[in-house]
């Protein structure tokens, strides 16, 4: 294929896979011409890359999870193929304008937040590694559902991306299973039968995920669900013409949507279904490759590492134990043993809401040997521990976190605060039992998307600074520390930012007609909307300023742009309150001729990878600004820093990583430590106190109370201001003093333009750790032990016929 130009294979394409001709073909049928081209040049690799694992019986990883928040596919191939130029001529010479056709891709959003994209993240990283592995998902036919704004209020509609030819999935008509639920399990020739009631088929859809320069490719097999057998002849000749159909669509239920709530799954049957069958399909295609290869069933912790997501997939745990106990006859100690070498959990969220549990009456109906397994195991695990003080089950509920915990050999935390709070909190009884179980592997972020691809103009400057190193081994970015006071470099640094900067001024303006001065400070908050993420604390810092700026008009005040952009789960009124406000704020401070030039206000609806991939470059200032202990790791602040906007951040999850790595002087600390946060929840009208102590906070407050940004409903915010001056849970009342002072530090250092250019490029220089290679490092050598497979790889960049092909 290599020796196709890639001009010609668009067109040829075009012609025999689309049938559409160059004279009549769309922006959508090139797009796909020139992805069918470019896959074309992955393929071989891909296939070489499996072979190389078969020839010398490496040990694979299965990264289980419910979502792969993976984006768009075509630059990203095409950036690690190393095609960019080739591209960029192809499309020139045929009349295309090269960014057009790429953003013509949709997203493709099958995941809510962070968990989502750090398996994207993950599943490139093992292949730039070269370490054998499938990720396993669901292929849901709507993804994140799509975020509009209707008077400020958020609106959503169903999001629809396989509406479109995807051109990176493959279709395996040979990767099928029969998944069962309910029923009964019956005695028979002495052991326990499950006699299911209702079947689906589990239908592999495989994307191949190239890593840097194609050297190794590796496979996202996601499941469909489809009926197990087709449309019913009979009942539609009788006329019955709905109900014909009705088990088809009761089938494609299963990965019909991702769910998109943030919060526990409680009662929602549809979900643990999704759970169990996608968890099911992806252990019985793992036993059916290790029984293809042969070894004995007891062997299989030595030839397959088997990540769960969170507790999502938990169910593989008595689902392993049923397929090699009850299936097998392998004997149930033995069994449970050979499950626990080969399962390991990652654990992202200690708020005690967010931790799934299932009543057992809907495990019974649903999954009813999986109930007893989980039984056998408790007594288990139990005989091993004198108090038996852990239980899996309890208030008729199996708790999935200690279930995950349980039958893993290893559970990890996602930065170091978290990984620390775990074994104090949720899990601190688990750990006194195993005290070695749990481990942290720090999250990180692809450098190939985050920083190569996202942002060309300083990754061009880094290697002409340092060379390509970088790419593939991110520490090397500390090279660039003496060029740290190199006017020169910083120079074409800050160069690199305006340019980005400018860049996204003129898409505002463009796409949604707002005018920012590229000078401003671009300050920034994107993740999804969520109380402990505090985005309310960030626009009450805005009114204040607005507040402040209008009653001294003259000051030498620092321009800022604040950008949000974030989605509210649908069932979650108060984050859609936040929303409403913040769209409220802007109008009003957006419109106010006096302050404009200062301060404005945006909220950029339908928040997404691609978007964020455009506002990261371009940003000066990162806001992580959490409740202590409440986020688990953050990787959107590793993004930012990377790409040269230090942090404003409380010490929460990685940002205390950070910060010990870019330096005190270049991250804007402010608030309460965790273990502060526990003590002032306890004083009494704490939040009334915070209230009273700043007029600032007070005023803002009164703002939104007497109705400045509702004019028309000044009531509107009632519930917001009685939650802020009341429980305040989240403490953003006693953060705001220490958050506004923190924000005019930050003034202060933006309008030194040298002091801060050199802050920019620090964060930048530093940050080469947060690579999500050497988090995959991690998860090699303290959990999986898994070598990668470079040998012969060189060889399969070969054109076909070379050894490998
Ligand atoms: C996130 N969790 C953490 N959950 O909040 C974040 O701190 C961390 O950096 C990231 O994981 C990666 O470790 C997260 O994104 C979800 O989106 C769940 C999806 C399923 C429903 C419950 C929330």
């Amino acid at each position: 294929m290599t020796d196709v130009d890639l001009r010609t294979s668009i067109l040829r394409h075009l012609t025999y896979s689309l049938g559409s001709d160059a004279d009549h073909a769309t922006q959508h049928d090139w797009r796909i011409a020139l992805s069918l081209a470019v896959r074309d040049r992955l393929i071989e690799n891909w296939h070489a890359a499996s072979r190389a694992t078969r020839a010398v019986g490496a040990k694979r990883v299965y990264y289980l999870s419910m979502e792969f928040l993976i984006g768009r596919l075509l630059e990203d191939a095409i950036v690690n193929l190393r095609l960019e130029d080739e591209a960029q001529q192809a499309l020139t010479g045929l009349g295309l304008d090269p960014v057009a056709v790429i953003q013509d891709e949709p997203d493709a959003a099958l995941g809510n937040g962070g968990l989502g994209r750090l398996a994207a993240c993950f599943m490139e990283s093992l292949s730039t590694l070269g370490v054998p592995a499938f990720g396993y998902g669901i292929r849901y036919e709507h993804g994140l559902f799509r975020q509009s704004f209707e008077e400020g209020r958020q609106i959503e509609t169903a999001e629809d991306w396989l509406t479109q030819y995807h051109a990176w999935e493959f279709e395996r008509r040979d990767v099928r299973f029969k998944m069962c639920f309910g029923g009964e399990v019956v005695e028979e020739g002495g052991k326990p039968v499950w006699h299911g009631q209702e079947a689906v088929m589990a239908q592999a859809y495989d994307t191949p995920v190239i890593g840097w320069r194609g050297r190794w490719a590796n496979t996202l097999r996601l499941w469909s669900a489809q009926p197990l057998h087709g449309f019913d002849l009979d009942r539609f000749n009788r006329g019955e013409y709905a109900a014909a159909a009705e088990p088809e669509a009761l089938a494609r239920t299963i990965s019909r949507v991702l769910y998109p709530d943030d919060t526990t799954e409680q009662g929602k049957e549809l979900r643990l279904k999704q759970e169990y069958f996608f968890t099911a399909a992806s252990l019985r295609d793992i036993l059916r490759r290790f029984e293809a290869e042969g070894g004995a069933l007891t062997d299989l912790p030595k030839r397959a590492a088997i990540q769960l997501n969170d507790t999502h997939p938990a169910i593989a745990g008595p689902e392993l134990v049923r397929l090699l106990h009850d299936e097998r006859e392998m004997p149930l100690d033995q069994a449970i043993a050979t499950a626990r070498g080969c399962l390991s959990y990652t654990n992202h969220t200690l708020m005690p809401e967010a931790l799934e549990r299932w009543s057992e009456d809907l495990m019974t109906s649903l999954l009813p040997r999986h109930m007893q397994l989980i039984e056998r195991i408790d007594a288990a695990h139990a005989a091993e521990q004198p108090s038996r003080s852990v239980s899996l089950t309890g208030d008729g509920e199996v708790r999935m976190g200690e279930l995950a915990f349980v039958m893993a050999h290893k559970v990890n935390g996602v930065s170091a605060l978290h990984t620390d709070l775990m074994k104090k909190t949720v899990f601190a009884e688990l750990h006194r039992l195993h005290p070695d179980r749990i481990v942290n592997e720090t999250n990180g972020v692809t450098p190939r998307r985050w920083l190569l691809s996202a942002n060309p103009r300083l990754s061009g400057l880094i290697t002409r600074t340092i060379g390509e190193g970088w790419v593939d081994d991110l520490e090397q970015l500390e090279r660039l520390e003496p060029s740290l006071t190199d006017p020169a470099f910083l120079d074409a640094y800050a160069a690199a930012k305006r340019a980005n900067k400018a860049d996204l001024a003129d898409w505002l303006a463009a796409e949604h007609g707002v005018q920012v001065d590229p000078d401003a400070m671009f300050d920034v908050q994107i993740k999804r909307i969520h109380e402990y993420k505090r985005q309310h604390l960030n626009i009450l810092e805005a009114i204040a300023l607005w507040r402040d700026i209008k009653a001294n008009p003259q000051g030498n005040w620092v321009p800022r742009v604040k950008i949000f952009a974030g989605k509210a789960a649908p069932g979650y009124f108060f984050a859609k309150e936040i929303i409403r406000l913040i769209n409220d704020v802007a109008a009003v401070i957006n419109s106010d001729p006096e302050t404009n030039r200062y301060l404005k206000v945006i909220f950029l609806p339908n928040y997404n990878v691609s978007l964020a991939e455009r506002l990261i470059p371009a940003s000066d200032l990162s806001e992580q600004i959490s409740t202590a202990g409440k986020e688990a790791s953050g990787t959107g602040n590793m993004k930012f820093a990377l790409n040269g906007a230090p942090t404003i951040g409380t010490l929460d999850g990685a940002n205390v990583e950070i910060r010990d790595r870019v330096g005190a002087r270049n991250f804007f600390l402010f608030g309460m430590t965790a273990d502060e946060v526990e003590a002032r929840r306890a004083v009494p009208e704490h939040a009334a106190q915070a209230i009273a102590a700043d007029p600032r906070l007070s005023g803002a407050l009164m703002e939104i109370s007497r109705g400045t940004f509702s004019r028309r409903d000044r009531h509107r915010y009632r519930g917001v201001v009685a939650n802020l001056s009341g429980a305040d849970y989240f403490l953003v009342c006693s953060d705001f003093t220490a958050y506004w002072d923190a924000q005019r530090r930050a003034d202060a250092a933006f309008a030194d333009a040298d002091a801060w250019r050199r802050m920019a490029a620090c964060n930048t220089a530093r940050s080469g750790w947060f690579s999500s290679d050497r988090t995959i490092r991690g998860y090699m050598a303290d959990i999986w032990d898994v070598v990668a497979v470079r040998s012969g790889l060189d060889e399969a960049m070969q054109p076909p016929g070379s050894s490998l092909g």
